[in-house]
């Protein structure tokens, strides 16, 4: 069976496939579900993203006091735990998008000026999204090291947790980590892994997505530090992780990093995770997932052309 995917960066038009998972029209539990403003709040920006075409600039959303209140309290509480339990490229991020990117505890930052602060960086660019896309859309734009940003805030009732990805999480979690060269790498790489896979190398590369760019561990110093954008954005879950350097119990699991494992292991996204991997560094992870990503058979290898954004194919 022949899997679509996009050639050129223009056709991440097409990889717009929502899932429904923990949708706030449809999910009982979420915190918004009874919310008809917060409801109708999401339904306007979420038209950003079904009528955005790439090469647009992305459209700014004026942010409500509301919602900049809910960013606020995100905000001062992850940023206090950073020094502590964030790696160094993600400090040193951070800093940099505090200076020149209009990161505050009193402003929620455009994604337009983040997307133009990463392409510099490493030329990674944001587009808006609606909400969780399917594993297939989202990681097939790595490739192309576009990363699908949701732009809407999460519901004032739960500013400490969130179901699905929002503006704390991705700003807060991902874009520091994107703005690091080897981690940019890393993340382009499981994208090109990713185009016309099986429905079951997805599922594989989805699971070490899961275990590496939202919940991964690294070693520096001797301490175990957070990499993964799940745990910077969650206050609970990057408390936990600090305590694994020097925990006595063995609950939860820390494994060095391993693509082979990671790829099957089951996760949790409901809770904190059981299980956690720490790498060495980036470039060992890195290597480690390109040598996995060799061993995906396809019947066509593929490269990516950065003058022209576009795959070819081998
Ligand atoms: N969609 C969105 N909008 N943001 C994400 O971070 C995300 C996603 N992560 N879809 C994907 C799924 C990830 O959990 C893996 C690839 O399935
Ligand atoms: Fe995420």
């Amino acid at each position: 069976k022949f899997y679509w995917f996009p050639r050129k960066i223009s056709e991440l038009d097409k990889c717009h496939h929502l899932v429904t998972k923990f949708d706030p029209d449809l999910d009982l539990d979420h915190p918004g579900f009874s919310d008809q403003a917060y409801r109708q709040r999401r339904k306007m920006i979420a038209e950003i993203a079904f009528h955005y075409k790439y090469g647009e600039p992305i459209p700014r959303v004026e942010y409500r006091a509301e919602e900049i209140a809910t960013w606020r309290e995100v905000y001062t509480t992850l940023k206090s735990l950073y020094p502590t339990h964030a790696c160094k490229e993600h400090l040193e991020a951070f800093h940099l998008l505090e200076r020149f990117c209009g990161y505050s505890e009193n402003n929620i930052p455009q994604l337009e000026d983040v997307s133009c602060f990463l392409k510099e960086r490493t030329g990674f660019q944001l587009r808006p999204v609606a909400g969780l896309l399917s594993a297939r859309d989202f990681l097939s734009s790595l490739a192309f090291r576009v990363f699908q940003c949701t732009q809407y805030i999460r519901h004032a009732s739960s500013p400490m947790h969130s179901p699905e990805p929002d503006c704390c999480h991705e700003l807060l979690g991902h874009v520091p980590m994107l703005a690091d060269k080897t981690f940019a790498q890393f993340s382009q790489d499981i994208g090109l892994a990713s185009l016309g896979a099986t429905e079951e190398e997805i599922e594989k590369l989805a699971t070490l997505y899961w275990f590496t760019v939202e919940f991964g561990l690294c070693k520096q110093n001797g301490i175990i530090k957070a990499y993964g954008a799940g745990l910077l954005s969650s206050y609970g879950e990057l408390i936990v992780t600090n305590l694994l350097s020097h925990s006595l119990s063995d609950e939860p699991e820390v494994r060095n990093f391993d693509p082979d494992a990671a790829a099957v292991q089951p996760y949790q996204d409901q809770n904190y995770q059981p299980v956690y991997f720490v790498s060495e560094s980036f470039n060992d992870a890195k290597d480690k997932l390109r040598s996995y990503a060799a061993r995906i058979k396809r019947p066509f290898s593929v490269k990516y052309d950065p003058y022209t954004h576009s795959i070819e194919l081998l």
